[in-house]
């Protein structure tokens, strides 16, 4: 077991950090969740992973909102990173590591990154004069610009990927050698890195045009962030400082504590900032001489009503509320099951309670109080006392919960959890179906001796339908399945893949638990 534990890599999993400088989003919570639960069918997979999230806290944006808000920029920080702590905390997001841009550690590993940088030749002193929006914080060509019309009618510059206001501006400013990296970069993009595939071809297009890229501000501009080693007068641009918190969490600049960590197996992010995870991070990397993130799974933006959250619309949906309203397992599902990462997402509170009440309550919760009237004697039939019953519908099912895991596996492994959700709903509904031909409101007043067998197997294949599918939905609805399976009297440690089968050689006893309250209240 040492040479297993020396020799093993956890998988590693992350979301971006977020940025302090406005209150968490749903937006946020999603990204969070798709990582949370990707990481939690990990674990059931029996893999020990690393799942860090946290916050990026540097950059003229947050020196900004905090002078405003009259706060010394680091107590600042704390309120925000706090929120979205209590956020993931209260959304059940299960994360190993919290990191935060601001923590000595995370100042150490991007001091040490910019030396190496540095120290291979990739960075240069040159001066700039360009494009560059602040809200943004990055530079842009001439034909990234376009001019409008601002809410006074003047004519201004703006950024014609995020639409934010440019200024143009002159400063000297160290540069990257990142276009010496199209090619390496071609390369690596090929090995198939970004889920779903479409968001691919955009970046080659990016590929083409790259230039060098400005890493550094002048401080006399920008004061809140990591100072360029050996040169105060420079802060280091937040982009870099911000993707090294992958490294600092891996343990870099240790090499034996990387080795465990290293490279990053998924980074989980919004597709606003695929180039910077799917560019540059992977030029600066390797000019590091470090091994870029095996995969990038990016995912479209959720709407509201179909319309792009915004604060001047006033249609940004606050998380805590809805958290509020529902509960945390309805809107950790909501999301999950209506949100398809190759495609933007619709927020709609009327489809919201529908899934809920029509896949929970209904699907999932008849389906357990179908067998509570049943459970006088508290003894549940085991697979020997009913095979020689079984008939070709019987088998049928039994054969869909035998191929449930995989087909979920598949499904999640490319963040695909609708599709997996819809697999699970499914075959619930076909037990539902072969329970309804067995009639249980008749069976239950029966005395006869045929019918009492006809019990005992309708009550296997709603016990073990139950049990199979509360396994395989433990990564999207976590409280509601450990619920389940304790009514259902399933151990701890019979929770796993591997369990997600039906159960031939059972010898144990079975029976339900506090099986009178209802299993998920509709909304
Ligand atoms: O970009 N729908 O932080 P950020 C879905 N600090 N997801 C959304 C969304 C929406 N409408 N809006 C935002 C930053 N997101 C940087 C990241 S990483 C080294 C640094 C999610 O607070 C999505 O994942 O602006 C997006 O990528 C992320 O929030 C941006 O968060």
């Amino acid at each position: 077991s040492t040479l297993r534990l020396i020799s093993s890599k956890n998988f590693y999993i992350s979301t971006p950090i977020f940025y302090v400088n406005s209150q968490p989003h749903i937006g946020h919570l999603y990204t969070a969740l798709l990582a949370d639960a990707f990481s939690r069918w990990k674990q059931i997979k029996k893999e020990s992973v690393v799942f860090s999230t946290g916050t990026d806290e540097h950059g003229y944006k947050i020196q900004k909102k905090a002078a405003q808000e009259n706060l010394k920029c680091l107590n600042f920080c704390d309120k925000i990173s706090s929120q979205f702590k209590s956020l993931f905390d209260r959304s059940n997001i299960k994360y190993s590591d919290y990191i935060r841009t601001t923590q000595s550690r995370h100042k150490t590993a991007v001091i040490k990154f910019w030396k190496t940088l540095d120290s291979k030749g990739f960075i240069y002193k040159s001066s700039y004069s360009g494009w560059y929006s602040v809200n943004d914080e990055c530079f842009l060509r001439n034909d990234e610009v376009e001019e409008k019309l601002d809410s006074n009618g003047n004519k201004v510059k703006v950024s014609m990927e995020s639409g934010h206001v440019v200024e143009f501006t002159s400063e000297s400013n160290y540069m990257f050698r990142l276009s010496e990296f199209k090619s390496r970069l071609r390369n690596y993009l090929s090995n198939e890195v970004i889920i779903p595939k479409i968001y691919l071809e955009n970046l080659y297009n990016q590929i083409d045009n790259l230039e060098d890229l400005s890493v550094s501000r002048e401080s006399s501009r920008l004061f809140w962030g990591i100072p360029v080693p050996s040169d105060e007068s420079q802060i280091i641009y937040v982009w870099l400082d911000a993707l090294v918190n992958y490294l600092t969490v891996a343990g870099y600049p240790d090499k034996n504590k990387m080795a465990e960590t290293w490279p990053a197996d998924v980074h989980v992010i919004g597709k606003d900032i695929l180039r910077f995870h799917a560019i540059y991070w992977p030029a600066f990397l390797m000019a590091a001489g470090l091994s870029p993130p095996k995969k990038i799974l990016c995912h479209g933006h959720w709407l509201v009503d179909n319309r792009k959250m915004s604060k001047s619309i006033g249609n940004v949906v606050d998380p805590f509320q809805i958290l509020q309203k529902y509960n945390t397992d309805a809107v950790r599902y909501y999301l999950l099951r209506e949100g398809v990462p190759g495609s933007d997402c619709n927020l709609n509170l009327e489809n919201f309670s529908k899934f809920i009440n029509v896949e929970l309550a209904n699907t999932l919760g008849n389906l357990y109080q179908r067998c509570v009237p049943f459970n006088k004697e508290l003894i549940y039939p085991l697979y020997q006392d009913v095979k020689s019953e079984l008939t070709h519908s019987d088998i049928h099912l039994i054969d869909g919960l035998n191929n449930l895991r995989h087909k979920c596996d598949e499904h999640f492994e490319v963040f695909n959890f609708y599709l997996g959700i819809q697999e699970i709903m499914s075959i619930l509904r076909l037990t539902n179906s072969l329970v309804q031909e067995y009639k249980p409101w008749e069976l239950v007043k029966s005395q006869k001796e045929s019918d009492k067998k006809r019990i005992r197997k309708m009550l296997f294949l709603i016990y073990e339908s139950l049990r199979i599918s509360a396994i395989v939905l433990q990564p999207m609805v976590p409280d509601l399945c450990q619920d389940l399976l304790e009514r259902l009297n399933v151990n701890t440690d019979h929770r796993f893949f591997d369990d997600a089968i039906v159960n031939q050689h059972d010898n144990q006893l079975k029976y339900l638990k506090n099986k009178t309250t209802v299993l998920f209240r509709r909304l």
